[in-house]
């Protein structure tokens, strides 16, 4: 399979399936002299893993990390860095059935139709264990972003099947599992998740990431705009089925004089464009929202076929996520973080004579 890396000048290629031995990533071109240390993977690591509430899948993982070249006495020395992750809590019996049959929803089909041989244990490569790579090659952009120039990418949760955040807490976001902004609404949530479970059953959800602290100037056009890329980058994420910038699908309605975010000599006084302007950072926050569909994985019986034709009536059964959104924070934070460290390197390569003023 081709099409495992992701970015030009900081360039991730990950690596692995959910039920094999490991999984792991290369980072190229990390600028040197960045400290870095196992236990530095830790926190972003845990906020995106399974088994750490009641409601999302089962399956125990420690994601411990391995760094196994790129970084001398705990700092990068612009080498590649190589982190590895080994699988401990692998369940491969749950996917016989799957081996030969096709999840509704799920890419099972298209995996199978395109490579004629399919790794089924856990949904392989298509697994949502593959983003752990991402969130862990991001520990490093995260850090760079923000020492150097003070960026900071938070995402939360503000839409899960029904129920929309009412109020707008950040210190809220990391106290709940859900990664919800309002803690009053917490306890709905946690009846919605529990009847949903019991019933066999999964939902969307959607989420919102503001970049803050990105000055002006990050972005390629034409084909390499940052908005383009984060697009791009969102929708890499399994489960992404949309992604917005700024107002997003709401321009469609706006007029000109509402969207425009008008510039005084204190700045820009909104932020309608979300933060990109031709594809070019202007330095506001960036904003981008993104949905992601009910996980395939479901235990209701549902119609599908087998390898040979057949119509089946398959029911997934295993250790599976209600809500996959409920993991996306981490996943959606790093993609944005991993974007803009391609583009800050990129736009140095490029313009670091540029006075900008
Ligand atoms: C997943 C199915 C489950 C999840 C897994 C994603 O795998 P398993 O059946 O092996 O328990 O636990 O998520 C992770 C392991 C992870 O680290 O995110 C799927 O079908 O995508």
């Amino acid at each position: 399979m081709s099409a495992n890396t992701f970015g030009k000048l900081f360039a991730v290629t990950t690596f692995g399936e959910s039920h094999g031995p490991a999984i792991g990533c290369v980072i190229d071109g990390c600028p040197p002299g960045l400290s870095i240390s196992p236990e530095d993977f830790v926190a972003d690591l845990e906020r995106r893993a399974t088994g750490r509430s009641r409601f999302t899948s089962q399956r125990h993982e420690a994601d411990a990390v391995e760094i196994l070249s790129g970084v001398f006495e705990g700092r990068t020395t612009g080498t590649p860095i190589a982190l590895l992750i080994r699988n401990t809590d692998q369940r491969s019996k749950d996917y016989q059935a799957i081996g030969e049959q096709f999840r509704p929803g799920h890419a099972d089909y298209t995996y199978q139709q395109k490579y004629g041989v399919r790794d089924p244990r856990g949904g392989g490569r298509s697994s949502a264990r593959e983003t752990t790579m991402r969130v862990a090659a991001a520990v490093i952009a995260k850090r760079y972003l923000s020492e150097r120039y003070g960026v900071r990418v938070q995402a939360w949760v503000d839409a899960i099947g029904p129920y929309r955040a009412e109020r707008f807490d950040r210190d809220a976001i990391e106290q709940n599992p859900f990664f919800w902004p309002d803690a009053e609404q917490v306890p709905v949530l946690e009846a919605f998740l529990d009847g949903l479970r019991k019933s066999g059953d999964s939902v969307g959800a959607r989420l919102t990431a503001e970049a803050s602290g990105v000055p002006v100037g990050w972005g390629e056009p034409i084909y390499g705009k940052l908005d383009a890329e984060i697009a791009s980058a969102l929708m890499s994420i399994n489960a992404v089925k949309s992604v917005e910038i700024g107002d997003g699908v709401a321009v469609a309605s706006q007029r000109g004089t509402e969207h425009r975010d008008e510039i005084t000599r204190e700045g820009f006084q909104s932020n309608h464009a979300g933060g990109i302007l031709g594809g070019i950072s202007s330095g506001q926050t960036i904003v981008a929202r993104m949905a992601i569909k009910p996980t395939s994985s479901v235990l209701i019986p549902g119609r599908s076929i087998d390898r040979q034709g057949n119509e089946i009536e398959i029911v997934t059964r295993g250790r599976h996520d209600p809500c996959v959104g409920l993991r996306a924070a981490p996943i959606m934070e790093a993609m944005i973080a991993l974007v803009l460290m391609d583009q800050c390197l990129r736009d140095r390569a490029q313009c670091a004579d540029v006075r900008r003023g």
